[in-house]
C-alpha cells in the first residue's frame, strides 16, 4: 500500500515524514473528550471513542471532524438563539453556516475525506435540530456511509425529537450522540426555552419545559440501553441554570452518559437572542472551573469543546471549512481510503509511543515532591510541541504534579506572528491570555518576544521542541524541582 499522505495539501511518505510534516512551522493547533484511555475502558467502548476527537481527549490531538450543516429546522426556542444563526447548543453562537442539501453534503465530506486523512467523523449539528430535521440527517448520513464507512457518524440533538428515530440511529450505526440537556427542573427551563413545539401544538412556559426534559431523559435512557455512547451538553447560564448542574452531572452520569460537556453561554446583543438582548452574562472562567470542580467524581467531564461551528472542518480548535466551500468543490469528487488508512496506522504506532515516553516520565516525577505547575503548550497536533510561538492562536494548559499531567483547558489568543512581524497588542492579549500560566512549551521564538514574556513573568522554553508533550511537561517539572537529579531531561 502507498503510505502517502497529504496534510492540507502538503504530501508526505510514511511515519517519519509525517511526523517532520507536524513539526514543521504552520499554523493553528487544538484539543477536547474523556481523557481515559484503552486501560480505563472496555475495549468495545475504547473502539468506538479511540478516533473521535470529541470523545476521546487523546484522540483530539490526531483526527479531524467534519460538520455539514443540512438540518435548519427547530421544534424548540432557546433564549440563547435567534434562528439566524446556528444551533448555539453546538455551536459557537453568532456563526452562520452554507446551508447544504444532502446531496452537496456527501459530496462535501468524500472531498474533504479525500484531502484531509485525519478526518474520522462526520457530525450533524445543525443549524437546527438534527433530530427533528431528521429527512435530511438521515438521507446525508445514508449516502455518507454508502460511499465512507470507515467514517463515524454522530449527531447533536435538544433530545425533544431524538426517542423517535433512535432505531433509525442504531440501525445506522450511529456510535454517538450528543443530548443537550441544561436543567432538570422545570421551573428553571421555563426561563431558558420560552417554548417547545411537540406532537403538532406548541407549549409554553413550564408545560412545554417538563415535555422537553421528560424526552430527554428518556432519549438518554433509549440510547444508553441500545449500547450508543452519549455526551451531555449543558449551557452553563449564571443566576439561572448553574445551581442545578452538578446535580445534573450526577443524574447523567448514573443513567449512563458517557461524558457531560459544560459549555459556557457566549451572549452578546449583537446577536440579537434574548438572552443577549436583556444582558444575560455568560460564566467566567473562574465559575465554568469551580463548577467543573464540583462535579469531580461524577460523569467525565470534556474540557477539550471548542464551540465549532455547523460547518466545522478540521482538528478541534482549527477551522479549515473556508477550504472546502460548494464553489470550491469539484463537480465529482472521489475518495482515497488508503490515505486514511496509513495515517491510521502510523498514529497507533505514535499513541504508542507517546504512551511508553509518558509512563516512563511519570515514573521519573512521581519521586518529586512540589506543588502543581501549570505549564501551556504550543500544538498543531500530534501530541507533540510543534508549534511556533508566534504561530500559536491557542494554547493548551496542561497542570502536572507528582501525580502525573493533566488536560485542564484550552486559551484562544491571536497569533503574535503575523506575515514574520511580531505585533506588540497581540503579545499583550497573550499575556493576558495566559494568566496564572507561568511557563509556556513552543517549538521556536524569537529572542525579543521571549524577552518580552519573561518581563511580564511567563518563562518560554523551546528546549523541547517536536516532543510529545506529556514526556516534556514532566521533564520540565522533575527539572525544576530535583533539578540535581540527572535523570531529568535539561532544557
Ligand atoms: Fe461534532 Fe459534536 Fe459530534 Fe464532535 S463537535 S457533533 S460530538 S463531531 Fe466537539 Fe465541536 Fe465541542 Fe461539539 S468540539 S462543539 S463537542
Ligand atoms: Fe436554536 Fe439549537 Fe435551541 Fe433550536 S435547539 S432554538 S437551533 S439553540
Amino acid at each position: 500500500m502507498a503510505n502517502i499522505i497529504s496534510l492540507g495539501g502538503l504530501q508526505v511518505a510514511g511515519r517519519e515524514d509525517l511526523g517532520k510534516a507536524l513539526a514543521g512551522g504552520g499554523c493553528a493547533s487544538s484539543s477536547c473528550g474523556s481523557a481515559e484511555g484503552p486501560a480505563d475502558m472496555a475495549p468495545e467502548t475504547w473502539a468506538k471513542v479511540k478516533d473521535h476527537p470529541c470523545y476521546s481527549e487523546e484522540a483530539h490531538h490526531y483526527f479531524a471532524r467534519m460538520h455539514v450543516a443540512v438540518a435548519p429546522a427547530c421544534n424548540i426556542q432557546c433564549n440563547y438563539c435567534n434562528r439566524k444563526y446556528d444551533c448555539a447548543n453546538e455551536s459557537r453562537p453568532g456563526v452562520v453556516s452554507e446551508r447544504l442539501t444532502p446531496e452537496q453534503a456527501a459530496r462535501k465530506v468524500i472531498a474533504v475525506a479525500a484531502e484531509v486523512p485525519q478526518l474520522s467523523v462526520l457530525g450533524i449539528a445543525g443549524p437546527g435540530d438534527a433530530a427533528y430535521d431528521w429527512r435530511k440527517t438521515k438521507a446525508t448520513f445514508d449516502l455518507v456511509s454508502r460511499r465512507l464507512p470507515d467514517i463515524k457518524l454522530c449527531l447533536s440533538s435538544n433530545g425533544l425529537a431524538l426517542p423517535d428515530h433512535v432505531d433509525e440511529i442504531v440501525a445506522m450505526n450511529v456510535d454517538h450522540v450528543t443530548l443537550t440537556i441544561n436543567t432538570l427542573d422545570p421551573e428553571v427551563g421555563a426561563r431558558i426555552y420560552p417554548w417547545v413545539f411537540h406532537r403538532g401544538r406548541r407549549h409554553s412556559g413550564v408545560e412545554g419545559a417538563t415535555i422537553l426534559l421528560a424526552r430527554q431523559m428518556q432519549s438518554l435512557d433509549m440510547l444508553v440501553a441500545r449500547g450508543v455512547l452519549v455526551k451531555v451538553n449543558s449551557v452553563m447560564i449564571p443566576g439561572i441554570n448553574d445551581a442545578g448542574l452538578i446535580e445534573l452531572n450526577r443524574v447523567v452520569k448514573a443513567k449512563g452518559a458517557f461524558l457531560h460537556n459544560i459549555m459556557p453561554l457566549i451572549s452578546d446583543p449583537a446577536h440579537g437572542t434574548q438572552f443577549g438582548l436583556t444582558g444575560q452574562r455568560g460564566p467566567t472562567a473562574a465559575e465554568l472551573r469551580a463548577v467543573q470542580a464540583a462535579c469531580s467524581g461524577g460523569a467525565n467531564l470534556m474540557k477539550h469543546c471548542r464551540q465549532c461551528r455547523a460547518d466545522a472542518v478540521g482538528l478541534l480548535g482549527e477551522d479549515r471549512g473556508q477550504e472546502f466551500t460548494l464553489d470550491k468543490l469539484p463537480e465529482v469528487v472521489s475518495d482515497d481510503p488508503e490515505k486514511r488508512a496509513a495515517y491510521r496506522d502510523w498514529v497507533a504506532r505514535e499513541r504508542e509511543d507517546r504512551r511508553a515516553a509518558t509512563a516512563a516520565a511519570q515514573v521519573a516525577a512521581e519521586v518529586v515532591e512540589a506543588p502543581p505547575l501549570m505549564v501551556a503548550v504550543c500544538t498543531k497536533g500530534g501530541g507533540r510541541i510543534n508549534q511556533h510561538f508566534g504561530h500559536a492562536t491557542e494554547f493548551q494548559v496542561y497542570e502536572v504534579d507528582r501525580n502525573g499531567v493533566r488536560f485542564v483547558t484550552h486559551r484562544r489568543a491571536d497569533n503574535y506572528c503575523v506575515g514574520g512581524h511580531g505585533d506588540d497588542d497581540t503579545l499583550a492579549e497573550v499575556i493576558r491570555t495566559l494568566d496564572g500560566v507561568p511557563v509556556v512549551l513552543c517549538a521556536r521564538i524569537g529572542e525579543a518576544p521571549r524577552a518580552k514574556m519573561a518581563a511580564a513573568g511567563i518563562e518560554v522554553i523551546d528546549a523541547y521542541a517536536q516532543d510529545y508533550l506529556e514526556p516534556a511537561i514532566s521533564a520540565l517539572f522533575r527539572l525544576r524541582n530535583a533539578p540535581s537529579d540527572t535523570g531529568a531531561l535539561s532544557a
